[in-house]
């Protein structure tokens, strides 16, 4: 790096125990689409199905091949610290229900889990990344509210078959995406775009009843002997006013940041809706002519009971937005029911997705509304990250860029502002297919050679990037010559802080002298 590149950054490091981690999700990687017994899910239907426009009909049937491909992706993560995945829930329930479990699914992610393990790599596990069964959806799918009590069984088969070595769970990945890109505009799964005023609302409404649901039962019948964590993963972009001097724009963005990250969060961490989700809902609705608010209500009992339902707060981030307001007259929908219109600055870096500028200041920003709004709760990124399109270049300069500079800001949002950061996750591990747009956006930390029938994978540069600024917890003076900015030998990794946990466990016993404020701080390397 240059003398200038240095001064770029702000140097310091993490809490010895801070988490470092990649992910993936289930669909997007596994492939075995039609294996071992596997149901559909909504999104082999809607790959499936001609017209879609997905470029080149791309779609999930092999992916990068993950269910036959443990070992070698194993390998991958070593350096890059705990592993991120989501179960394909149709691969262990086959129609949704538990009328029949697919044991052969189930052993896939016994065997992926314990391998993990084996690694000294810490599986954290998301149930829902938006592959719902396909006999679910015949039902109506998160329309019907039933899909509560499926998804409740769902979650109690997964703690009790799973959560003995589970620690870290995840109900939902972007409910957002799913109420909204699903079942409002329908460019994702199941493609729902008939009544785009009522039906994300409905949808949403079921997910965070879904969501508050399984963190109780988790928290009643599996949290004593288990003793993980539970939460949600909700994605937010980070929105300025496009003018700062404008009470109007400022009024814009504020909407939008309660419409997309409050929509949830407001639940989950406050209580309720927010008052200018309620308010502006109804207002909009009578205006129409509606009877009612097409917002569905919580009753009291339900806003107490969703209330507090998180363990932390997991953060999926990753770009800004400059926010106006748009009158859209009566239209009734939820982009005119939030009535903003979004920007790019013509300055941010452009990546491989239009919706993705790289903005690395947002997400310190994001980090601390995230503190004052939500009462300082302990936050898991559980995903960020960028994409290429086009010539492939094992050289990411982009990425390179993009996680030293995001990473930086989360550093300074934790070390400066306090912002409660706990963990860190990448995503993505690999290349892999990027939803409606196939296989054409890539976010992987390793390149996956698609014209290759192996599928090989390949590190891009932004590997050492990663794993060099999880070696040194942080970013140190690159004059300082610390021993981590140099790449260790090969099959070398930082153990995970489950060793930890157990060293402390063994001094919080009964006998013996009181050691639990005693501040072990011990870090292993492990030799293949
Ligand atoms: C997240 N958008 O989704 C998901 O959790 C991942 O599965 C996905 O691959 C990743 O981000 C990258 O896109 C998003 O259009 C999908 O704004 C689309 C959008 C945002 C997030």
């Amino acid at each position: 790096w240059s003398e200038f590149q240095n001064r770029m950054y702000y140097y310091g490091t993490f809490p010895t125990d801070f988490l470092w981690g990649v992910t993936s999700s289930a669909y997007q990687i596994e492939g075995g689409w039609n294996a071992g017994g596997k149901g559909p899910s909504i999104w082999d239907t809607f790959t499936h199905t001609p017209g879609n426009g997905i470029p080149e009909n791309g779609n999930g049937d092999v992916a990068c091949d993950s269910y036959n491909k443990v070992d070698v992706d194993l390998g991958l993560i070593k350096t890059l610290g705990y592993y991120r995945f989501s179960i394909s829930w149709s691969r262990v329930l086959p129609d949704g229900t538990t009328a029949h479990v697919n044991e052969p699914g189930l052993k896939y992610y016994e065997n992926l889990i314990d391998k993990l393990l084996q690694a000294g790599i810490e599986p954290q596990v998301t149930l829902y990344h938006w592959d719902l069964p396909q006999g679910l959806e015949n039902m109506g799918g998160w329309q019907n509210v039933i899909m509560v009590e499926y998804f409740t069984q769902y979650a109690d088969l997964m703690f009790s078959r799973l959560g003995p070595k589970v620690k870290r769970w995840i109900t939902f990945n972007e409910p957002y995406i799913v109420a909204n890109l699903g079942y409002g505009y329908g460019n994702f799964a199941p493609g729902v775009s008939n009544d785009p005023g009522v039906i994300p609302y409905v949808v949403a409404h079921h997910l965070i009843k879904s969501h508050a649901e399984a963190w109780h039962l988790y928290n009643d019948k599996y949290r004593a002997a288990q003793g993980g964590q539970i939460s949600i993963t909700l994605n937010a972009d980070w929105a300025e006013p496009r003018n700062p001097y404008k009470q109007e724009d400022i009024d814009a963005t504020y909407r939008y940041v309660e419409f997309f990250l409050g929509w949830f969060a407001h639940p989950i961490y406050i209580g309720d809706y927010s008052e200018i989700m309620k308010t502006t809902i109804r207002e909009r609705s009578l205006a129409a002519g509606l009877p009612k608010s097409r917002l569905p209500e919580f009753t009291p009992e339900e806003v107490q009971r969703i209330n507090g339902t998180h363990d932390y707060f997991g953060l999926n981030h990753y770009t800004t937005k400059l926010i106006f307001p748009i009158d859209y007259g009566l239209q009734q929908n939820y982009d005119a029911d939030r009535g903003v219109g979004a920007v790019d600055d013509w300055s941010w870096l452009d990546s491989g997705s239009s919706w993705l500028k790289v903005t690395p200041f947002g997400i310190r920003r994001l980090l601390n509304h995230i503190k004052n709004t939500y009462g300082n709760p302990q936050i898991l990124i559980t995903e960020n990250g960028v994409s290429e399109k086009g010539p492939v270049d094992l050289n990411d300069v982009v990425r390179q860029h993009y996680y030293n500079s995001y990473i930086n800001e989360v550093l300074k949002a934790r070390v400066l502002d306090g912002a409660d950061v706990r963990g860190y996750t990448a995503w993505s591990l690999m290349d892999n297919f990027e939803w409606a747009e196939g296989y054409s956006e890539r976010f992987g930390l390793y390149f996956v050679n698609r014209s290759d029938p192996k599928l090989t994978r390949t590190p891009k540069v932004s590997v050492q990037t990663f794993s060099t600024i999880i070696r040194c917890n942080g970013f140190v003076d690159p004059n300082s010559g610390n021993e981590c900015l140099k790449p260790q030998p090969e099959g070398t990794q930082r153990c995970q802080s489950n060793l930890l946990l157990t060293l402390t466990g063994a001094t919080s016993g009964k006998e013996g002298p009181d050691l639990s404020d005693v501040n072990v701080q011990i870090l292993i390397y492990r030799h293949k």
